[in-house]
């Protein structure tokens, strides 16, 4: 064990009575949830750049943290990071992290000295990794915070941006298959713009295209079996972001052919900054076939910026995990926390209790899901409500055509009836669970 969390025991479950704030009340890995446990129903990640590489700074002021591993530019002191979090991942007992390559490794004067740099540490990682059972959720890219990625990376104007963008993919790519990671995550950082005065919208959304084909073509070369997946996000850092939502996501993945090779990471926070509820994201994606994992961080709702911060309402948790249970709960995905401590939670404890009470928040969210869905009663109300849709006649009319249904709405066989949508009846209903 590391000095910085020297004094801290693996987190157990203790149950709601326990007053322990480092003991799990809600999260017991081992309890059957609809016929399957709650470690893998959840599958929990660890987010390696705002638990280990994010330093406490804000727009106004710079870092407030202090760890063993700052600064953060060097390799001894980036395995000193890595002990670090070893040692978070064991005193948690999560099954999945997940990390950037600028999260892990020191940036270094050129592309081969950054990549020899990534490759030691990938390595340091398969060593740990080999004595414990944490395994990767997913690797990722990060192309949005050094300089040369100001204007985007795949849809950057300069085509060495996008020579770059594609040689440090295929480096992440190359360690999440070797680390044995479970799915690869783009989320389009800078891809989008401030001003359509310097930008070429059409052209940009075809070398994003023509990109993520090559990502994709590159996986099968690899015979990476994990699922790729892209990340909605509405706007910041840029002003407009072409993967603004869900529906974008899944419109943008068909107009370039990827709709069969390529999944949805979905974020709580950025549903939000989209004008959206998390179960709308969800949703909108299960309907498709296209959930692949979630990050469950929530926004302040009073800022109207990015917080990312650990969930802690259980009604919306509650919600998010029906519409993932209902459509059959994750496969390669999981429960990703991209949460970070705020910037006065200086301490090793803070760290500790924040992953705590996101899980337990996330383990109360899904019993509660589970309990609706066994119960049945939303399903029900839904059956109901759309029950005039499986009568033989209203089955017919979808074949038919307009003058037909014209036809029939004249000859006065039709007689709308408004009936109550019973919004509040079912809002009080799940009350009762949550
Ligand atoms: C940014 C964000 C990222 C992605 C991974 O808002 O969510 O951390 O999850 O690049
Ligand atoms: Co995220």
């Amino acid at each position: 064990m590391t000095s910085f969390f020297k004094d801290i025991a693996p987190i157990k479950f203790e149950g709601p009575d326990s007053t322990n704030p480092m003991a799990f009340h809600h999260y017991d890995p081992d309890e059957i949830v609809m016929g399957k446990r709650m470690e893998d129903h959840l599958r929990f990640a660890v987010a390696y750049w705002h638990s280990f590489a994010w330093e406490g700074g804000d727009p106004f002021g710079g870092q407030t943290f202090e760890r063993p591993w700052h600064p953060q530019d060097d390799m001894g002191r980036a395995r000193v990071k890595a002990d670090a979090a070893f040692d978070m991942f064991d005193i948690l007992g999560q099954p999945y992290f997940c990390w950037h390559d600028a999260d892990i490794r020191p940036e270094g004067p050129d592309f081969a000295t950054s990549l020899r740099n990534f490759e030691e540490i990938i390595a340091y990682f398969q060593e740990k990794m080999a004595t414990r059972k944490i395994r990767l959720l997913w690797g990722t890219a990060n192309m949005f915070s050094h300089r040369r990625w100001m204007s985007g990376a795949s849809t950057n104007p300069d085509p060495d941006v996008f020579a770059y963008s594609a040689a440090t993919v295929k480096t992440c790519m190359d360690a999440t298959h070797k680390l044995g990671g479970e799915n690869y995550v783009l989320w389009g950082g800078r891809e989008g713009y401030e001003t359509l005065l310097n930008t070429d919208l059409g052209r940009e959304l075809d070398h994003m295209g023509r990109f993520l084909n090559m990502v994709v073509e590159y996986k099968h070369k690899i015979g990476f079996k994990g699922a790729i997946l892209v990340e909605p996000k509405p706007q910041e850092p840029s002003k407009h972001q072409y993967d603004y939502d869900a529906a974008t996501c899944i419109g943008f993945l068909r107009k370039y052919g990827l709709e069969d090779e390529v999944k949805l990471n979905l974020e709580q926070g950025h549903a939000i900054l989209a004008g959206h509820s998390f179960e709308h994201e969800i949703a909108t994606a299960t309907a498709e076939g296209m959930l692949g994992s979630i990050d469950m961080n929530r926004n302040d709702y009073q800022s109207g910026w990015d917080t990312d911060q650990f969930p802690n309402n259980v009604p919306e948790v509650a919600l998010a995990y029906y519409h993932i249970l209902k459509s059959g709960g994750f496969a390669t995905g999981g429960t990703n926390f991209d949460a970070k401590l705020r910037r006065q939670s200086l301490d090793a404890e803070d760290l500790i209790a924040a992953h705590v009470g996101g899980m337990d928040i996330c383990a109360r969210g899904l019993k509660a899901a589970a309990a609706m869905l066994e119960d049945g009663g939303l399903e029900t109300a839904l059956s109901d409500r759309y029950a005039g849709w499986d009568t033989a006649d209203a089955k017919t009319m979808l074949d038919s055509d307009l003058d037909t249904i014209f036809a029939s709405v004249l000859s006065g066989n039709v007689a709308p009836e408004p009936r109550s949508g019973r919004q509040e009846m079912l809002e009080n209903y799940v009350n009762r669970f949550v």
